[in-house]
Parts: C-alpha cells; structure tokens; sequence
C-alpha cells in the first residue's frame, strides 16, 4: 500500500518537470494543477495515515520536495513569461529601466504673489484678515464713503445677489477693513488678501473675478509720510533694492488725498520696454489717508485718529512679473500654463 503512494508522488513530481508552459494562459493552468487550493498533491496528505511509520518521514520530505519543484518552477516561468511582453505599442518592456518620475505639483502663480506679498508686510507688523466674499452694500459701499449714485453700484458693475440691492459679491475687500474697524478701536495694522468680483466684460485684460491685497494702518499720528515710507519698503522687497517709487494723485471715494504709485521698471530698468510702454514708470498700485468719513462710519474718532490704506491687484502683479498676456490664464487651470511655474 505505502509504496502506492510513493509511486503517485513521484509521478507527480515528474509532471511537474515535464509539463510544457509557454503562455500565460498555460502558467495559469500549471498553478492551478500544482499549487492551487485544489492542487493534485493536497489529496495524498490524507494518505499520510495509512503510510508505516519508518516511512511517514520520507513521505513528508518527498511531499515538501514536489512543493518546492513547483513553487520555483512557477516563479522562474513568471519572469522568463513577462520578459519575452510586449507593451500595447508592440515594444518589448524592459524590466530594468528605471520607473517614470513623480510629477511635481505647483503653487498656483496668484498664491505665490499673494504670499509673497503677505510676508513683506507681516514682516513689518501687519496681520491678515480675511473675511466673507458674499458681503452687504453697507459694508462694501456705505461705509467706504460711496455714494448711492456712484457708478460702482451700478447693477453694470457689481454681482447683487437674487435681485436683491442689500447683499453682493464684494467688489473690494475693503469691506474686511470695515468688520475689523467696526470691531476694534486703532492701532490697526491688517492687510486683507482675497478674491474680489466685478461685472466685467471678460478678456485678455479683464475677469470677472480677480485677487486683491489691500492693507489698512490707523493710529494716533499716521501720517502720508508713513505710506510713503510703508510703500517703498514694500516696492524694494517685491521688485529690487534699487527700485524707485513715484506717487501720481488720483481719486478714492475711500480715501484724502488718494494716489497711484508707480515703480520704476523692473523689466527694462529705464531703457524702455513694452511692459513700461517706453516710459520706465510701471503702476502697481492705488492708496491715500483714509477719508475721516470711512473713520467715522466704522465707530472710530477721526479727530483723534488718522489712517492711511493701500490696495494692489495680484492678477496684475503676477501678469507683469511673469510677462503672462492674458488674465485669463490664471482661471482656466490649464496644467500645460501651470506647469511653468513648478519650481523642481
Ligand atoms: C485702494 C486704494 C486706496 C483702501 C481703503 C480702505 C479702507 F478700508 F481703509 F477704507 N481699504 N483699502 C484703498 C485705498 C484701496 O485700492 C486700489
């Protein structure tokens, strides 16, 4: 009886040697026959029983012997299988050639700018507030000094909400300025970053919706001096240490004096360029003292107190430093545009 079952092991065992595979599909079935859960040894183990005891140790070792054949046989055919594979292309695949690399994500450029910006005026003592976009007309427009006939409450220029003229996509956030305002009496130091929207027609040099910086300093004593002084620090961390500044005189509902403050270019340096259209000067930015009447509609005295306020487009900021002609990239998340600005 014993030496039965060691002759059908053998037999076995010589199976395995000589059974031919040359596909994939014949591996497959060579696992299944040999090391499957329903593998033709698995039976001979019950048999284990009826084997004399002398011979139980042979039996096991003879058992062990055809997994192993098995086993290795079966992994030496996987690999000599998937050398000989062709890719969809037909080229063969090399298994040596080193993985594809990660790609690398990116900041977004309007990020970048943006906390770029945040970062030189944190450095000298201003934090950021952020707020609500969805804002209502007091906030975004009474109590930044405009009146109800301004041409920027115009249903042509500003997103109202449901046909309502209370609530609106703000257009500026000034209107963070005048919750923080409204919320603590000076010193205030806060610079407020976020998006801004306005019913524009969109094109290459216009959007619907854009990003804003806008900073606000109010205290006993501050002066126009003090703007001057906050914003060539500014335009010398963001461009270079050489840059200049020029202020021009403007008009905000917001602000008394206001003004436009040029850089010199950082572009061309003077020797004229199309970013500067010749002139050497490039605008970067709107500021002024705030109005005393925005002071007082935000709950502050303007009699003891005097403040002075800047605002900057990022869109615009990242446009001229990095010579993009169309603001509408900066939307469209067009990874062929953004994979310009990855830094590995
Ligand atoms: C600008 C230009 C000038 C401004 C004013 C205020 C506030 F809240 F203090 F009244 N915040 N930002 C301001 C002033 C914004 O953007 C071109």
């Amino acid at each position: 009886m014993s030496q039965e079952i060691f002759d059908k092991v053998k037999d076995i065992l010589k199976d395995i040697e000589n059974t031919a595979v040359q596909s994939k599909d014949e591996l497959e079935q060579f696992r299944i026959k040999f090391l499957g859960t329903k593998n033709v040894v698995k039976p001979l183990f019950s048999e284990i029983k009826n084997i004399a005891n002398d011979r139980k140790k042979e039996f096991g070792q003879l058992i062990n012997e055809v997994k192993q054949t098995a086993e290795s046989k079966f992994n030496n055919l996987k690999i000599s299988l998937a050398e000989g594979e062709e890719d969809a292309a037909g080229a063969e695949i090399d298994l040596t050639a080193p993985g594809a690399p990660m790609t690398l994500g990116a900041r977004h450029p309007i990020s970048v700018i943006m906390n770029r910006i945040i970062d030189i005026f944190e450095r000298i003592g201003f934090t950021v507030a952020e707020d609500r976009e969805i804002e209502d007309d007091w906030h975004n427009f009474t109590a930044m000094n405009t009146p109800d006939d301004h041409p920027a409450r115009d249903m042509q220029d500003t997103f109202y909400l449901m046909n309502s003229t209370e609530m609106l996509l703000r257009t500026h956030t000034s209107s963070v300025q005048a919750r923080v305002m409204k919320a603590k009496q000076p010193p205030i130091r806060i610079i407020a970053p976020g998006r801004v929207y306005r019913n524009e027609t969109i094109s290459a040099r216009a959007h619907c919706q854009f990003h804003q910086v806008e900073g606000l300093y109010v205290d006993e004593g501050v002066s126009f001096a003090d703007l001057k002084q906050t914003l060539d620090y500014f335009a010398k961390e963001m461009f270079s240490q050489d840059t200049k500044i020029r202020l021009r005189p403007s008009y905000f509902p917001f602000t008394e004096p206001s003004a436009e403050m040029d850089v010199s270019c950082f572009i061309c340096e003077g020797k004229g360029c199309n970013v500067c259209k010749y002139t050497s000067w490039v605008e970067i930015l709107g500021c002024g003292m705030v109005d005393p009447a925005v002071l007082e509609n935000c709950g502050i005295d303007s009699k003891k107190y005097t403040g002075f306020a800047f605002g900057m487009g990022i869109e615009r900021q990242a446009m001229l430093k990095y010579r993009v002609d169309d603001i509408r990239l900066f939307f469209e998340n067009d990874v062929r545009f953004l994979k310009q600005f990855t830094s590995a």
